[in-house]
């Protein structure tokens, strides 16, 4: 299916200095990984995302919340970069060998971005692929799944949590702090497979348009935002963005 590209949106693409990529849930969704609000599958169908993803939560039950954060972990652990990924590093090494700047920001945490080569991601929400001991603080990359016990454990007997951000947690201000620095530089904001609900990456997009960049938004359902930008186009990001990296940069 050809989803409509406007020649205007192709043409600011090729001329933008400065691109800003926000991507949610939704460009993993391709990946086969449930979205966050679709992650409640069979038995965590009782469960409410937002309730699980909090520290509250972790200290009242580590138990089910290292199981559905592990259960997650499996899921990445079999998925694939799809063509949404694939599209946006194309992306990226076409806009950065033309010296203009790339900047990828994601709220997801399955690094299937860094998986499909793109570089210098913003990782807003952290990661499921590293985890951190409550007790001695320290922090590794865990990729073997599943997980022996539950919570998993420190050497030094803590539990250990997801690297994430939960609801209620700060941002990392390194990730914050990069991000405000491109929205200002930014001439050309995409969303991407996000609801545009969670904060603060959902003001990400008001932050570029008031610095006049033009936005733009894929989706497959529209979002509050829909109304406010430049180009609003539905569809899925596995079929989408490959179509315009096409008609922007066809070899
Ligand atoms: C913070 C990691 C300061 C964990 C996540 C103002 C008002 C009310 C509340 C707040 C507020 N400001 C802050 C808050 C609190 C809260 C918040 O935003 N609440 C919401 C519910 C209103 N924010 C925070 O707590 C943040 N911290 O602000 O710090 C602070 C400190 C103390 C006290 C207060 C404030 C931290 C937020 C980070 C939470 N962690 N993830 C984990 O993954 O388990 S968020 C999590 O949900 C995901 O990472 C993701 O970011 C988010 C879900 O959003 P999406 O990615 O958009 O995914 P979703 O499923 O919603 O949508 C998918 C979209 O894709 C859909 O639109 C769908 O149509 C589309 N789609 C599907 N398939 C496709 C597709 N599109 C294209 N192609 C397809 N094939
Ligand atoms: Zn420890």
């Amino acid at each position: 299916m050809s989803t409509l590209i406007p020649d205007a949106l192709i043409a600011s693409l090729k001329t933008s200095q400065a691109l800003v990529v926000l991507t949610g849930a939704g460009v993993s969704a391709e990946s086969g990984i449930p979205t966050f609000r679709d992650a409640m599958e069979g038995l965590w169908a009782k469960y409410d995302p937002a309730q699980l993803a909090t520290p509250e939560a972790f200290e009242r039950d580590p138990e089910t919340v290292t199981r559905w954060y592990d259960w997650r972990r499996e899921k990445c652990a079999v998925a694939k970069p799809n063509p949404a990924h694939l599209a946006l590093a194309e992306l990226q090494r076409a806009v950065e060998k033309e010296g203009r700047s790339f900047t990828l920001i994601t709220q997801n945490v399955d690094r299937l971005h860094q998986a499909a080569g793109s570089r210098s991601v913003i990782e807003l929400h952290g990661t499921l692929w590293v985890w951190r001991c409550i007790r001695c603080c320290q922090e590794r990359e865990e990729r073997q799944v599943p997980f022996a016990q539950y919570p998993p454990k420190c050497a030094c007997g803590g539990n250990l949590r997801p690297g994430v951000i939960w609801f209620g947690e700060s941002l990392p201000e390194e990730a914050l702090n990069k991000t405000y620095q491109a929205l200002e530089e930014c001439d050309l904001f995409f969303a991407i497979g996000t609801s545009a609900v969670v904060q603060p990456a959902a003001s990400f997009l008001h932050v570029a348009r008031q610095h006049n960049a033009k936005t733009v938004e894929i989706n497959v359902a529209s979002t509050p935002v829909s109304r406010l930008v430049d180009w609003s186009i539905l569809g899925h990001a596995g079929e989408t963005l490959p179509e315009l990296v096409r008609r922007a940069y066809a070899a």
